[in-house]
């Protein structure tokens, strides 16, 4: 066992954070306020190769390690979690999910700009009334051939707008219940498919959240991942990493608020002396940093049974599960620790506090972990 990180993943963390700091702060408060998405933030991040971190570099990936991707994860979140969940899915679901599973076509026409950030992806998982019960889809894919004639509606779209390439979980033969779902790659500017609506957010408001409507969309039968019946298991294989991916989220979201609620109570003074040296904000800080070190290493372990091929699927649940109750926990204390301060926008910890829910709720709510983790136990 070995607690050290290796130079290069030390590197990546540097640059997360410095790009952090330098990008992603200036505006971070206006954008939640406005609901403006990072456009030219994401590019950026493209450009650094934070998109596709983990992709193959014959596909314009980093070929990094996953534990490289937490700790980038964790940087990007501790500033900008609005930012960091287009970095998430595009990473862990998007590019993950085709590197895998698809074809060597559609790794050249779709990973390749994807890993870039050329192209930007989107999951397209949820519906209005599917969302952890994932095999009820309502969205058909009907098999016509040489394409799939794909209609209904998604919701709750991470890069909804923004995206170009969508991954599109449909049912195809409902007799055959979840071996009757496919996955398909979708593209913006396909007849028939229509961006809805944005929806207004308690948190991660710089995010580009829409319904998606499909209707008589012609998907040619080339762009299906993997066999016919394969998109429920493609679905809940990517999802698997994908919590990782979210972990490290709430992981950053955490940490980010605890450094700030940290440097304050050591700059803040009352009853003459900084709040850091009454044991009422001592008790919290120690509270603070150790949760959020069990959180890191849940996301380190699940990251690192993934870079060995090993099975990740109940250690990236508790990453998960953990992780965001860290979040939540954390983000409450350090508004607290901030007092009246705390409850304005200027000091972030609030906002943090707003981003912090939406980890216990997406790729699957804290009851969907306990789901996950419960039946690997009981196996
Ligand atoms: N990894 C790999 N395969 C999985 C899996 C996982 N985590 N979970 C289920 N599967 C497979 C099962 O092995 C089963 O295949 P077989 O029939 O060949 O054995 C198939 O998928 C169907 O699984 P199951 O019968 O367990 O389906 P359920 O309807 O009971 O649902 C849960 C399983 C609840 C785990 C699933 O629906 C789920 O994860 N829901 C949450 C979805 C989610 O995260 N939504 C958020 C949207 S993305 S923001």
């Amino acid at each position: 066992m070995n607690f050290e990180l290796t130079e290069e993943q030390l590197a990546v963390q540097q640059a997360a954070r410095e790009f952090a700091q330098t990008e992603l702060l200036p505006g971070v408060i206006e954008r939640d306020e406005t609901q403006t998405f990072p456009l030219e933030q994401v590019k950026k991040m493209g450009e650094l190769g934070f998109l596709g971190m983990m992709v193959d570099p014959k596909y314009n990936g980093g070929g990094m390690d996953t534990i490289s991707y937490v700790l980038a994860m964790e940087e990007i979140s501790k500033i900008d979690a609005s930012a960091s969940v287009c970095m998430s899915v595009n990473n862990s679901l998007v590019c993950w999910g085709i590197e895998k599973y698809g074809t060597e076509e559609q790794k050249e026409k779709y990973l390749k700009p994807l890993a870039t950030g050329e192209k930007i992806g989107a999951f397209c998982l949820s519906e209005p009334e599917a969302g952890s019960d994932a095999t009820s889809q309502q969205t058909t894919a009907e098999d016509k051939g040489d394409h799939y004639l794909l209609n209904g509606t998604k919701n709750w779209i991470t890069n909804g707008n923004t995206a170009s390439v969508y991954l599109v979980v449909a049912q195809t033969d409902r007799e055959k219940g979840h071996r009757g779902i496919n996955c398909l790659i979708v593209e913006k500017g396909m007849e028939g498919f229509v961006v809805g609506k944005k929806e207004n957010k308690l948190g991660i408001r710089g995010s580009d959240t829409h319904s998606l409507m499909f209707t008589d969309v012609k998907v040619p039968k080339e762009n299906r991942i993997g066999d016919d019946g394969f998109g429920f298991k493609f679905a809940m294989s990517t999802l698997n990493g994908g919590r990782i991916g979210i972990a490290s989220q709430a992981l950053g979201i955490a940490s980010g608020a605890y450094e700030l609620a940290l440097a304050y109570s050591k700059e803040r003074k009352a009853f003459g002396k900084p709040i850091s040296q009454h044991q009422a904000i001592q008790f919290k800080l120690a509270d603070m940093a150790t949760e959020i070190e069990a959180a890191r290493l849940l996301c380190f372990k699940a990251a690192y049974l993934k870079d060995q091929k090993k099975d990740f699927g109940k250690a990236g649940a508790m990453a998960k599960l953990f992780a965001s109750k860290v979040a939540m926990d954390t983000t409450i204390e350090a508004v607290q620790i901030h007092g009246g301060y705390g409850y304005v926008k200027e000091y972030h910890v609030e906002r943090l506090m707003r981003d912090a829910k939406i980890t216990q709720i997406y790729e699957g709510t804290s009851e969907i972990q306990k789901i996950v983790i419960s039946r690997e136990l009981l196996k």
